[in-house]
């Protein structure tokens, strides 16, 4: 189900919150809690439940941010592998069910590898095996890894390209968004980034598309809660807690939250948890970026755009990125820079 070992709920939760015994997970949610304001990792969210949640919210009428990239991917692919070049290793950072993947590695000539990364290992091996059967000539070579960790790549075997869709850039907050494009710099060893960002737009859009009107965001927000019930044997009533996202304008960006219905107290790994009526857990941010802003980020990470597609309504942008060093692709050197 998820990469968490097989444990019973009570090796998870020991009564010390510090213990190695802990999963990362009751770590991270232990901590969140017990801070101010309360904050908890959007990672989180992907378990087996909040991955097909969160799948079904790419198809929801009111979320633009999938078609819209897919029809760009669709419309400019072949312009898209001309930047990128011949022989190419496509590295995906969290790959999910590797779809968006597919339309860029039709366009590739002779892509060399793809190297899909993602958290969840079960969720990777059976995206590979599809993969596999849809481009037989393509070597595939999942990694399971939580990246905004670490991240240990096989040894290049062609010029290195990221591709990050999706904008999920947009859910680490600029300090950490710009030392994650660092650090892509470094594993992608001197090559290329396709990255995928979300366009600041009219609130009223941004406001429909995390508000749906069948309420799948809500219950993806809802299932850290559930997760927790199920993992960690916690016992959040989830009618108590509210859905509440909103455009954050001055930080352009959509914040989720949970908040308390009502002042209650959560047992959560052996700790008693109080919520005050009101309470909010911040659960995740989506930064929304103008083509500009988000360029000057990428160049405050070492990064110079090199081309940008936008859909005519200027709702969501694909940058293509070469580090500002000058190393690029055609620098490429397979014996050199591997990590393992
Ligand atoms: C994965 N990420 C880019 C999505 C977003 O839009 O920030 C996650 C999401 N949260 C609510 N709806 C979708």
């Amino acid at each position: 189900m998820s990469f968490l070992p097989v444990l019973a709920p009570q090796a998870l939760c020991r009564d010390d919150p510090a213990s190695p015994a802990l999963s990362a997970f009751a770590r991270e949610l232990l901590a969140g809690l017990q801070t101010r304001p309360r904050c908890v990792s959007p990672k989180w969210f992907y378990d087996e439940v909040g991955s097909l949640l969160f799948e079904r919210i790419t198809d929801l009428p009111e979320y633009y941010p999938t078609r819209t990239e897919l029809a760009l991917l669709d419309r400019h692919a072949p312009a898209m592998a001309a930047w990128i070049g011949p022989g190419a290793e496509v590295v995906e950072f969290g790959a999910g069910a590797s779809v968006k993947v597919r339309t860029l590695l039709q366009a590739l000539v002779s892509p060399r590898r793809y190297v899909p990364v993602d958290i969840s290992g079960e969720h990777l091996q059976l995206a590979a095996e599809n993969l596999r059967r849809a481009h037989p000539g393509l070597a595939v070579l999942p990694v399971a890894a939580d990246f905004t960790r670490d991240l240990r790549l096989p040894q290049a075997v062609g010029p290195r390209v990221g591709f990050f869709p999706g904008s999920s850039i947009g859910n680490f907050d600029p300090p950490q968004a710009q030392r994650l494009l660092r650090r892509m710099a470094t594993w992608l060893q001197g090559g290329g980034l396709l990255i995928g960002v979300d366009l600041v737009k009219d609130p009223a859009l941004l406001h429909a598309a995390y508000n749906d009107a069948q309420g799948v965001t809500a219950a993806f927000n809802l299932n850290l809660l559930a997760r927790a019930n199920r993992e960690l044997a916690a016992d959040f009533q989830l009618g108590q807690f509210a859905h509440s996202a909103f455009y954050n304008a001055p930080r352009s960006r959509i914040e989720m939250h949970l908040v308390s219905r009502m002042q209650q107290t959560v047992q959560l790994c052996g700790q008693a948890i109080d919520f005050a009526e009101g309470d909010s857990v911040h659960t995740e941010s989506s930064c929304k970026y103008t083509v500009e802003s988000f360029q000057r980020l990428a160049q405050a990470a070492g990064w110079t755009a090199q081309a940008v597609w936008v859909d005519p309504a200027r709702w969501f942008s694909l940058h293509w990125l070469v580090p500002t060093d000058g190393t690029n692709l055609t620098s490429f050197n397979p014996t050199s820079g591997a990590d393992t």
